[in-house]
């Protein structure tokens, strides 16, 4: 029996929701509804190869409908990936299998991004779009020429994120980047037209993009519009009207298939309308040999591809940026480059702009960007050349007012490897961001967010700017090291760390104000997370645990204690989680048992018990800030050493 394109688009329904039955969970409407336009697409234009799915040019396929898991997991086992195996697919959303409810890209080679949050897939595959055009500008068409594939659902194109990167991605005009639409107008509430209204062509058509409808059913009908898509240099949305579950007899068409397992009754309905009279997680030899041909098909592309690397003149730094390593060392010797020209009071944003000098200079890998706000961000070095549609070989991103699409970029931009994504906003903005940040660190992306202004510090622009809860709120996010350096020397060595850090994000929490200097170098103390910055010269009573801007005052309330004879140690505390990683010992060092324990830092002090105990002190900002200048703003809020210094000697006294 010859093997029809439909058996091979059946043999993705079959196990889509086969799987979702055995799990008792999952989504086969999407899986079921794509299965044709996804055969299209992995048999006639995905460029992979199966036995190499780190293959640095292949193109990169995003699933932003992440919900519509099983599609995935079906087109890389039948296309021949190692993984997932039948059984991992049998074990579809049970602990240890790599077939998780939604696709991760930690779990699986060949999921390119962790996806299910709506929006946040097709704003990675911007990014990833980004990185693809910035290495070809590099690199060449020898090394560098891959597309970006998303399939993008209603949800995807609902969510506010689309905006922000369909606007990026028509403004820099990344015409490698296609976007198949599972336009079936249902989603979990019922039909589309129940909350919107909105022409999504002509929103497209309007920020840059090149539109293109087709019928998802037809598979020639598919390939043409993919054709011209590609033919056309701007990127491409293709709108694939499609039945949601199709094949499932009763049900397709509705939202019953969107979330839920068929059932029995129409699971047994589905392979009698498909044809499909295979028991469950069998698919026939020939289809499956047909599959694996198609899975074949990029092998020849890939050889070829190596061998014009073998014989490339950039091969070494082509390779050294594919494997992205950075050594701690000789970052934090590019961040100290120019440390001759540190002012002796500099806000921590102008130290960092001095060191990214260095650092933007010593690692071609850097891309930086800042969301409006580049001159107050301080993100823009002389090294970096801004990167647009003339000239993707720059290095800096005017991501404009879109703090969430900039995430979402970068985290597609890491992903995609060969570039490290650096990007700035006001730490008070994080919330704009926070979903993007949050997927940074459940994907292990190598991130950098530089979020200046970050407390009451600030000043006069009032408390819609002034950052309260934000610090501790990000602290929160397992995986992300959340850094505020207290001067200039612990700026460099934040830097250095987060960029040293391969497989998670880092935040850096920079202030407006002008700091002291406190520290002069050496050892690379910040590493530690805390660390005694200066010992007690009386006899210790009570230690001080401030971050950033609120160290110097820490030690001037040191000052005043010791002059009391009160011996204070002033801990020095930028991260939290670098602190919790060290060893018991290190940390009873630096906290001793026995001593009163003192907070101070210009946020919420809620979660600093967790350093100080119950019976510690903790001075921060439960409220809102105000609009003032800075020095009234902290003695407002109490946050000086003679208002803070007397509350000690009281609690020791008590
Ligand atoms: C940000 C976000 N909000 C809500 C959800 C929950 N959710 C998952 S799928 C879905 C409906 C999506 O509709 P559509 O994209 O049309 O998918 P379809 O039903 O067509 O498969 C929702 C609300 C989510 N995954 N992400
Ligand atoms: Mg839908």
């Amino acid at each position: 029996m010859t093997v029809r394109p439909s058996d091979l688009a059946n043999a993705v329904r079959a196990l889509s929701m086969d799987a979702v039955q055995a799990a008792n969970s999952g989504h086969p409407g999407m899986p079921m509804g794509m299965a044709d336009a996804a055969t299209v697409l992995f048999t006639q234009y995905l460029k992979f190869d199966p036995k190499d799915p780190a293959w640095p040019d292949r193109d990169r396929f995003v699933l932003s409908a992440g919900h519509g898991s099983m599609l995935i997991y079906s087109l890389l086992h039948l296309t021949g990936y190692q993984r997932p195996t039948i059984e991992d697919i049998r074990n579809f959303r049970q602990l240890g299998s790599p077939c998780a409810g939604h696709p991760e890209n930690f779990e699986l080679p060949g999921v390119e991004c962790t996806t299910g949050p709506l929006g946040q897939g097709l704003a990675m595959a911007v990014g990833m779009a980004i990185a693809e055009r910035h290495l070809n500008a590099v690199f060449g068409d020898a090394l560098v020429d891959h597309r970006t594939w998303a399939i993008a659902g209603d949800g995807c194109l609902m969510e506010g994120i689309n905006h922000e990167a369909a606007g990026l991605a028509g403004h820099l005009g990344l015409g490698r980047l296609i976007v198949l639409w599972d336009d079936n107008r249902i989603t979990i509430d019922g039909a589309v037209d129940l909350s919107s209204s909105e022409d999504v062509i002509a929103r497209y058509d309007a920020t840059g993009w090149h539109t293109v409808a087709c019928d998802g059913h037809d598979m020639a009908d598919v390939a043409r519009a993919i054709d011209e898509a590609i033919a056309d240099p701007r990127p491409s949305l293709i709108r694939c009207r499609t039945i949601i579950g199709k094949g499932a007899p009763n049900k397709q068409g509705t939202s019953a298939t969107h979330g839920s397992p068929l059932g029995a009754e129409e699971v047994a309905a589905a392979r009698a309308t498909l044809g499909w009279d295979h028991p469950p997680f069998e698919v026939p030899e020939d289809i499956r040999d047909e599959w694996l041909r198609f899975g074949a098909r990029g092998a020849s592309a890939h050889v070829e591809w190596q061998d014009r690397l073998a014989s490339h003149s950039d091969r070494g730094e082509f390779e050294r940026r594919i494997k992205g390593e950075v050594v701690l060392a000789d970052a934090a010797k590019a961040a100290f480059a120019d440390w001759d020209k540190m002012p002796a009071s500099v806000a921590t944003r102008k130290a960092s702009e001095l060191e990214l000098e260095g650092l933007t200079a010593a690692m071609p890998e850097l891309i930086g960007g800042s969301a409006d706000l580049t001159g107050s961000n301080n993100t823009k070095t002389r090294a970096t050349a801004p990167l647009t549609r003339a000239n993707y070989g720059g290095r800096y991103i005017y991501y404009g007012i879109r703090e969430f699409g900039m995430g979402a970029a970068m985290n597609g931009m890491a992903l995609h490897g060969g570039v490290i994504p650096y990007g700035g906003t006001f730490l008070v903005f994080s919330d704009y961001a926070r979903p993007a940040i949050r997927l940074s660190a459940l994907q292990r992306t190598r991130v950098v967010y530089v979020m200046t202004h970050d407390s009451i510090g600030l000043g006069e622009d009032g408390p819609t700017h002034q950052p309260i809860e934000h610090l501790m709120s990000l602290r929160v996010i397992p995986n992300l090291d959340v850094y505020r350096p207290c001067d200039s020397v612990e700026t460099a060595e934040c830097w250095a760390l987060a960029l040293a850090k391969a497989d998670g994000p880092g935040l850096l929490a920079l202030t407006r104000q002008n700091l002291k200097q406190l520290r002069e170098g050496g050892e690379m103390l910040s590493a530690k997370g805390a660390y005694r910055l200066r010992a007690a010269q009386a006899q210790r009573k009570v230690v001080l645990i401030a971050t950033g801007s609120e160290v110097g005052l820490a030690v001037e309330t040191a000052a005043l204690l010791e002059a009391e004879g009160i011996g204070a140690d002033v801990v020095s505390m930028p991260c939290w989680s670098l602190f919790d990683a060290q060893d018991a010992a290190y940390r009873a060092d630096i906290l001793p048992e026995g001593v009163l324990k003192v907070s101070i830092e210009a946020g919420t002090t809620m979660g600093w018990e967790r350093y100080t105990g119950l019976n510690g002190l903790r001075f921060g900002l439960d409220s809102y800030g105000a609009s003032a200048p800075a020095e009234a703003l902290f003695d407002h809020f109490g946050l000086t050493a003679p208002k803070i210094a007397p509350q000690i000697v009281a609690a020791l006294s008590s």
